[in-house]
């Protein structure tokens, strides 16, 4: 007999969205310049709120703020005493995780079982790991006496907006550096929650400033010439146009973008283990995710097996509402995401490759793709090559450790990896060839704040968490 889950949604009301919002400049939400934008809920396409724009004057505002707040306060103030402001932010981000994370959920469309037991916990502990290098920066092997930058102008993608924000401020502020920060045109409601934040933590006037808007937004923040370090984390191409725009400045830069992970798994596998960590490595947060586990490598002896087992278990997934506790798979963030996955997808299918989706009944209103398997792909394919960031696994295969390791390097990328093996020998071979920033040994996208991130080739440069995240925001 099959059984149903009975809806299990989350409550909205924890969270008080406004009918519209400021920019945050100087300590206090003020108006912007620009042309007001909507933001969406993406499960629903329901109007959440009206967002001010900062134009180039705002941004110039803020940038002033911040510099203001740097030589005035914050540079000047002792480690001790910023690492206070650091954890009392982060205990302030537990007292209000489930208000942070329904808002996640609602603006982003990712499941609240993500935003509620990733997301959040992990930026918060981001800010509680940072407090703690506050006042042992001369320790952290960048000299007795490492100094700040200045002013940190930051713009941060819509796939883990919270996340990315935490992973951008926390190492700035604890190495005395001031910021403004651009959250993604589709998805700036959590930031501007972290405004409040920062007033409810009493953080001084300025020391983080949050300008909201598109590119336009984000090209006058890293071009503004009072900026002394650029840190972005987006597509390939646009960090390409940043690095360009700043070409020349004695600004600092740091660059996550994309990638198109493989996750190898050997015939010594834990099977149904490799089976989840495959799903968990594609299908977590819609398949928005840079490290995302989208090549599968899988060795030819255990193929069928894999790819029936895979097949199964994405018949279990449940796609739909964010909010229900049950869902797996939540909301594509935009209409313009969901038509570039369906456009590769339909490029898989017109190269050749087979096409797999569970049976699966998606809402009639929102952006929505299920989960989506191709077989027979080879490398040729576009989407062995493109990121396409969804819900999309290209499934490829190899006889030998060497073919794997060709075949996984074989990628303008270079963000991630995994492998899947019994043989700890084999793994560690592996590990020193592939051309990956993080390698995960039978398990996939695990983080922790301890640990650095970032990527080879075009997936960027520069380090984020862990100690080595402190080396892009000191002199
Ligand atoms: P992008 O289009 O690159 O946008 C990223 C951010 O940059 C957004 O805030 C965007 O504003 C802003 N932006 C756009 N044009 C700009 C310009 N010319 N100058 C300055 N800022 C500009 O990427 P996305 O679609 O939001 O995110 C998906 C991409 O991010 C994927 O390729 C993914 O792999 C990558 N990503 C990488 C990582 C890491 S850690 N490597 C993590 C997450 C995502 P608007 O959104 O408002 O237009």
């Amino acid at each position: 007999m099959d059984f149903d889950y009975a809806p299990a949604p989350e409550s909205r009301s924890v969270v008080d969205i406004r009918s519209s919002y400021g920019l945050f400049v100087n300590g206090e939400f003020v108006d912007g310049g620009g042309k007001a934008f909507k933001t969406i809920n993406p499960a629903t396409e329901e109007v959440l709120a009206e967002v001010a724009e900062a134009d180039a004057a705002d941004v110039d505002r803020a940038v002033k703020a911040a510099r203001r707040a740097y030589s005035r306060v914050w540079s000047r103030m002792s480690g001790a005493e910023r690492g206070k402001y650091l954890f009392r932010i982060a205990r302030i981000i537990q007292e209000r995780a489930r208000e942070i994370a329904v808002l996640e959920s609602i603006d982003n469309g990712k499941p609240i079982k993500e935003s509620r037991d990733v997301d959040i916990p992990t930026a918060a502990a981001h800010f509680f790991y940072y407090a703690g290098w506050a006042d042992k920066l001369e320790h952290a092997g960048y000299g007795p006496d490492p100094q700040p930058l200045g002013v940190a102008g930051q713009v941060i993608p819509w796939n883990f907006p919270f996340l990315m924000l935490a992973w951008k401020i926390a190492p700035a502020l604890a190495t005395g550096n001031t910021v403004v920060l651009k959250p993604a045109e589709t998805t700036p409601l959590t930031a501007l929650l972290f405004a409040e934040i920062c007033q409810q933590a009493d953080l001084p006037p300025g020391v983080v400033n949050i300008v909201t808007g598109a590119g336009a937004t984000g090209q006058a923040l890293v071009a503004h010439e009072d900026v002394d370090k650029v840190a972005f984390t987006g597509s390939t191409d646009v960090g390409r146009a940043i690095a360009k725009a700043v070409a020349g400045s004695t600004k600092k830069v740091t660059l996550e973008l994309g990638g198109k992970a493989a996750n190898i798994v050997f015939d010594d596998a834990p099977i149904d283990q490799a089976v989840e960590g495959i799903v968990n490595g594609i299908f977590f947060n819609q398949g928005h995710v840079c490290c995302a586990g989208s090549r599968l490598l899988v060795q030819e002896s255990v193929a069928e097996d894999v790819l029936e087992r895979l097949k199964r278990r994405m018949g279990t997934l449940r796609v739909g509402d964010p909010l229900d506790k049950n869902t797996d798979v939540g909301a594509i963030n935009s209409a313009e995401q969901l038509a570039k996955i369906r456009e590769l997808s339909e490029v898989g299918e017109a190269e050749g490759a087979g096409r797999w989706s569970p049976p699966c009944e998606l809402p009639d209103h929102g952006f929505w793709f299920p989960p989506t398997v191709f077989t027979g792909v080879t490398q040729a394919h576009r989407i062995a090559r493109e990121e396409i960031f969804g819900p999309v696994l290209s499934v490829l295969t190899f006889r030998t450790p060497k073919e794997a390791v060709e075949k996984a390097n074989n990628t303008p990328y270079g963000l991630s990896a995994g492998i899947w093996s019994d043989k700890g020998s084999r793994t560690l071979w592996m590990a020193g060839q592939l051309r990956a920033g993080v390698v995960w040994s039978n398990t996939f996208n695990k983080f922790d704040p301890a640990s650095p991130f970032g990527g080879f080739k075009e997936s960027g440069y520069g380090r984020e968490g862990g100690r080595h995240g402190l080396e892009g925001y000191l002199r």
